[in-house]
């Protein structure tokens, strides 16, 4: 499967040209953290993303969650962003008619898309969602942009399995231009009866519902160590409050790197 390429060969190698951007950052500073920083000031995210800016390869923002949201915010984070060499990934889970997803990731007050490198997307509505955030890209000027299609949630009772997470990657391989992959528990996309990679199909895995020390939360968030999703096929490892609600956010994140780039090595060892 995938899981035995190592990111700088996936960098040379990937189709489309974010993700080899992506691998790039993870290669170089040997990390496959994405912080969630699911804060709820301007100040506090940036703050957060200036200290731990160096350990992370992708910053996860839930824009809509900021009290003090201006152009600004977006603005600065994005220049932080240059600064330590990371990507942002806007976690807006599009759910809606053609129609209206094209104006929330173009327009608004947020303006997603002049932002984030990175969107996601749920195909509950079907395919439609995907071709109309796919020609947002292709008409934009923008060319680092991709989404991932939402395939699993990590909440307790989650109804994205099944026949819902399957159509997830086929709409995926029909839309490989702008879907680098899927935010799941797990990989996808090797060929079920070998658990082989399907020839030219690379899909990136990021994974939520990361803790170190936590088993889950009050309102049914459920966990797994960094090792458990590294070994089910996670690619980048998403983690929240595991890093920036303790008393010393840089020293957690460093954890949380150490943990996954370990055993991002240990798979490759195979
Ligand atoms: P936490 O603090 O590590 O539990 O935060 C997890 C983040 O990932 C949070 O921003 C959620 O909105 C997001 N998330 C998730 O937890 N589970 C999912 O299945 C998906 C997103 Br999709």
């Amino acid at each position: 499967s995938r899981s035995s390429v190592s990111h700088g060969e996936r960098a040379k190698c990937h189709p489309n040209a974010l993700a080899r951007r992506l691998f790039a950052i993870a290669e170089t500073k040997q990390t496959n953290i994405a912080v969630s920083a699911d804060l709820t000031t301007t100040r506090e995210l940036l703050s957060i993303a200036e200290a731990l800016g160096p350990y992370i390869a992708v910053f996860k923002t839930h824009i809509d969650i900021i009290s003090d949201f201006t152009s600004d915010t977006t603005d600065q984070l994005q220049r932080v962003a240059e600064k330590h060499n990371f990507l942002i990934f806007e976690d807006r889970k599009y759910i809606d008619i053609g129609n209206t997803v094209q104006k929330q990731y173009r327009g608004g007050a947020l303006r997603i898309y002049d932002w984030a490198h990175i969107i996601n997307a749920s195909v509950l509505a079907g395919e439609g969602i995907i071709d109309a955030l796919s020609r947002t890209i292709e008409n934009g000027e923008e060319r680092d942009r991709g989404i991932l299609i939402l395939a699993e949630m990590t909440s307790k009772g989650s109804l994205a399995t099944g026949e819902y997470t399957k159509a997830s990657v086929e709409i995926a391989r029909k839309h490989k231009e702008h879907v680098i992959g899927f935010v799941a528990t797990r990989q996808l996309s090797a060929d079920s009866r070998s658990d082989e990679a399907v020839p030219g199909e690379d899909f990136v895995i990021f994974t939520t519902g990361i803790s170190i020390s936590s088993k889950g939360d009050a309102l049914g968030q459920q966990y797994q160590s960094p090792a458990s999703a590294m070994e089910r096929g996670a690619d980048f490892l998403i983690v929240g409050r595991g890093i920036y609600s303790g008393s010393d956010p840089v020293a957690s994140a460093k954890a949380y790197r150490d943990a996954g780039w370990e055993a991002y090595l240990s798979r490759l060892e195979g």
